[in-house]
């Protein structure tokens, strides 16, 4: 399993303009004619080498004649005199026996493709890389009964019947594209359409294709693709380019979805909805992901990456546009936190541990394991600083031409940060380490006040991760405000500090008055920080501070710090806890949606990560003791919350808040008192009119040994045995159970009738929930390790992807305490010695043991 260096990037030594495919789709064998054009890039004499996976070439002709050709492993190497030919191949594969679910398969009676990364390659021979670029023509034959729908890419050109019950459809796409956006699908579907005018004036058809059965769960999503596409316009200039986007829901799938032109492939989960199947998460990340597909037609699609170090090109700003997208349609400041939890929880540890990566990689084994939350979620954070730092107007400068220049090609994450240097005349060398160098700079802050003059000192240092010691400083804006100690009012305006030494200060004039210091505010930089302020400064911020952000920081800090203490050994301190919390719940002018985040105890791997060494356990008690001081000090007012009003078919960001802050206030109530907290999580089961609300209650009852939780899980569970989407949240909310007998629900789910290892959706919300539940997960026998190990080396066998995504949480071994460590390093250990390892698997296993 060798790596693949970024550095090593040479151009395509052969161009293909054009590809024409001829599919004879069916489920257990599906025949591939390819015809491509293809042209000598360059002066050289080298044969065309094709990539292929899995693939047996059973004709291979070059300008009409049968062609000499050799497999050099899996790469179809052809001889090529002249500088232009047409290489027609032909193979046979078999979409059912496809448990990868990568190339062409079969998921639920479709067919279906997934090609980003190099699926591609599992269905015809092709140079698969993202920097050849093609004009595509895909004719597909199938059975009409079975098939009635036939999409792929572009337009359909024609349609037409053949013998045997059998039809057909052409398909052109007019834009050349990489092979990574193939894709075609094959099915009894049905549409829910409509269609959007864009901005000059040309009229889109959108159709969202799903069974018969789920149309009505697609209004949701129609929605989120029109407000998209104004968005887009509106924001970024951007207008759809063909007369047709098509979006499919399928079961089966290994992530969210897939961007694929015209013709986008969704996970269902991120399409269907109704309230009373999805909860208001579930809604909100559905207008996310449909929105980050769309937006992906211009970064991404348009302009696509020249090769796959340069992911984070596309992902990066695209996580970026769909995350302003949602700030814009819903609360700005609360999409903002639930983002950097969201990094925080990631994106943090991974760049913490063995697998930490800079945001543009140098080498992988396997491309897979590089859709992380750092090239990601960090890549967004990158983009979102450029934009702080040259403001609003000449980052969309920047971004403009950005895409006049590189329409139509494939770009590096160089060729953006020059268009934004371009464009706004700054000087963002010092920025580009943020590409380059892996790691969550820390950055330690103080102020100091004498004579009218506030001094802030600051400092960063950048800790070694793999492969890279001895950084360079970065280049760090800190958006910094000071507030009236005595008001809480902010002193003057917000200042934009750069912090681009390993050491600065920066002063601020005519302060008489003791200040706060508010800094990374809208949190500017994604940064760890230390500061030198008190808890009753901290307080003081949590209730006044006119950043949102640094104000929600402030009261997480608070709990932070007291819980840290606490699990070294310390008393627990509340008292500045329970006074920050009191204060945010009586305050008047905060929306419920803010409360609910700001008075959320850190969760506890967020607790272990602050920590050098992590006992479970004591996490666990200590954080229990915190809720439990909260929830005892104030029990009148979390009962009160529980009336809030909210109508289950409100989607209003406002009705969402509320339902939020009664959902917290429930759990509250639990804690203070689990019996009659049972007894109210069990009726506001009963009486809840949508989806938040079941899971909400189910969620607290998942924690009580109580006879009302047996009975709600059952009663769910009876009601939406069928529904898979639903089921998927029974497995979930289990594994996240931290009752006692947690870990032995867990191991009998592994081996319930519905639980099936070839449904990644299933498999992840068992694993990936369970792997998440600390506690529990790291139980001291070591069970839930061989658990996910065991899990691991099986799905392993069927779907490597997927697989290789559950070893993080055992890389995080070095973490904890002496015996744990051993028990999670033997477990890789076990994994790495498993007979026939995918490469996705042994990436992550041994570089988690490197
Ligand atoms: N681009 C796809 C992810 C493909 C993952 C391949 N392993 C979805 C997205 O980010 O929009
Ligand atoms: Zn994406």
């Amino acid at each position: 399993h060798a790596p693949v260096f970024r550095k090593d990037y040479e151009p395509p030594r052969f161009l293909i303009p054009e590809v024409e495919l001829d599919f004879d789709l069916r489920a257990a064998k599906t025949r591939v004619k390819s015809a491509l054009t293809v042209t000598r890039n360059g002066d050289h004499d080298e044969p065309l080498r094709l990539a292929g996976d899995e693939l047996r070439p059973l004709s291979v002709k070059v300008d009409g004649e049968d062609a000499r050709w050799t497999l050099d492993g899996d790469d179809l190497v052809i001889p090529i005199e002249g500088d232009r030919a047409i290489v027609e191949t032909e193979v046979e594969i078999a979409p059912d026996a496809n448990s990868q679910l990568m190339g062409l398969y079969a998921s639920g009676g479709l067919l279906c493709t997934q090609c980003e990364s190099e699926g591609f390659r599992r269905i015809t021979f092709h140079p698969d890389r993202p920097d050849v670029l093609s004009r595509y023509k895909v004719t597909m034959h199938a059975d009409k009964a079975r098939y009635p729908v036939l999409l792929a890419n572009g337009n359909e050109v024609e349609t037409g019947d053949e013998d045997d019950g059998r039809h057909y459809a052409v398909w052109e796409d007019p834009f050349p594209k990489p092979s990574y956006l193939f894709a075609l699908v094959a099915g009894d579907l049905k549409p829910n359409r409509d269609h959007f005018t864009t901005m000059s004036g040309r009229k889109v058809d959108l159709a969202i294709w799903v069974r018969e059965k789920d149309l009505p769960r697609t209004a949701h999503a129609m929605k989120a693709l029109k407000d998209s596409m104004k968005w887009d316009e509106e924001v970024y200039g951007r207008e759809y380019d063909l007369d047709l986007f098509n979006i499919v829901a399928v079961d089966d799938f290994n992530f969210g979805a897939m961007e694929n032109k015209g013709l986008n492939i969704f996970n269902s989960r991120y399409i269907l909805a109704d309230q009373e199947t999805a909860t208001d998460n579930d809604f909100d990340n559905i207008a996310g992901v449909v929105a980050h597909e769309y937006f992906h037609n211009w970064s991404g699609n348009r302009v696509t990456c020249r090769d796959w170090f340069q992911l984070s090109l596309k992902e990066g700003f695209t996580v970026f546009r769909d995350q302003c997208f949602s700030q814009d349609m819903g609360s700005e400041s609360v999409k903002r936190i639930e983002d950097v939890r969201l990094l925080r929880a990631v994106q943090f540890p991974e760049d913490n541990g063995p697998l930490a990566h800079p945001v543009r990689p140098e080498s992988y084994i396997e491309i897979s394991n590089f859709y992380t939350a750092t090239v990601y979620n960090k890549g967004a954070e990158l983009i979102r600083m450029m934009r702080t730092i040259l403001r609003e107007e000449k980052f969309r400068a920047g971004s403009d031409l950005y895409f006049e220049r590189h329409d139509g090609e494939a770009a590096t994450c160089e060729d953006f940060v020059k268009a934004m240097e371009d464009a706004s005349g700054t000087d963002l060398s010092q920025f580009r380490r943020w590409y380059e160098q892996a790691g969550t700079p820390i950055v330690k802050a103080n102020l100091a006040q004498a004579d009218g003059i506030a001094t802030l000192k600051l400092s960063q240092s950048i800790p070694d991760t793999p492969g890279q010691s001895d950084k360079q400083p970065m280049a760090i804006p800190l958006k910094v405000a000071l507030l009236s100690e005595q008001s809480g009012n902010r002193i003057g305006e917000e200042r934009l500090v750069m912090l681009t030494e390993a050491e600065q200060t920066e002063t601020f004039d005519g302060v008489d008055e003791p200040v706060l210091l508010s800094i990374n505010r809208g949190f500017s930089a994604p940064v760890r920080l230390q500061t030198d302020r008190e808890d009753r400064e901290l307080q003081l911020l949590a209730a006044s501070d006119d950043d949102p952000f640094a104000r929600y920081e402030a009261s997480q800090e608070l709990m932070m710090r007291a819980l840290t203490a606490a699990v070294g050994g310390d008393p627990l301190r509340t008292e500045a806890v329970v006074e920050a919390v009191r204060k945010t719940l009586e305050n008047e002018a905060l929306d419920p949606a803010f409360k609910a985040e700001a008075i959320v105890v850190p969760s506890e791997s967020m607790i272990g990560e602050q920590l050098e060494e992590i006992d479970p356990d004591k996490v666990h008690e200590a954080r229990i003791a915190m809720r439990k001081s909260i929830a005892d000090a104030m029990p009148e007012l979390f009962t009160d919350l529980l009336d809030l009003e909210a109508s289950g078919d409100d989607l209003s960001p406002d009705a969402k808040g509320r339902r939020k802050l009664r959902n917290v206030a429930l759990a509250m109530t639990a804690t203070h008192d689990p019996k009659t907290g049972a007894a109210k999580a069990k009726s506001h089961y009963d009486k809840a009119d949508n989806m938040t609300d079941r899971v909400a209650a189910l969620g607290v009852l998942s924690h009580l040994d109580a006879p009302e939780r047996e009975a709600a899980f059952d009663h769910f569970y009876d009601r939406y045995r069928n529904d898979t989407l639903v089921l998927d949240k029974w497995f979930s909310l289990q594994a996240m159970s931290q009752r006692e007998g947690a870990l032995e629900a867990v191991e009998a789910l592994s081996c319930h009738p519905d639980f099936n290892l070839k449904n990644p959706n299933r498999l992840r919300a068992l694993m990936l929930g369970f792997a998440s539940n600390q506690f529990v997960f790291h139980h001291a026998s070591g069970r839930g390790y061989k658990l996910l190990a065991d899990m691991i080396i099986a799905a392993d066998k069927l779907n490597p992807q997927v697989a290789a995504r559950m070893v993080p949480p055992l890389g995080r071994w070095r973490r904890f305490e002496p015996k744990r460590r051993e028990l999670m390093k033997g477990a890789l250990e076990r994994i790495a010695a498993a007979d026939g390892l995918s490469k996705d698997v042994f990436e992550q296993v041994s570089k988690s043991l490197g």
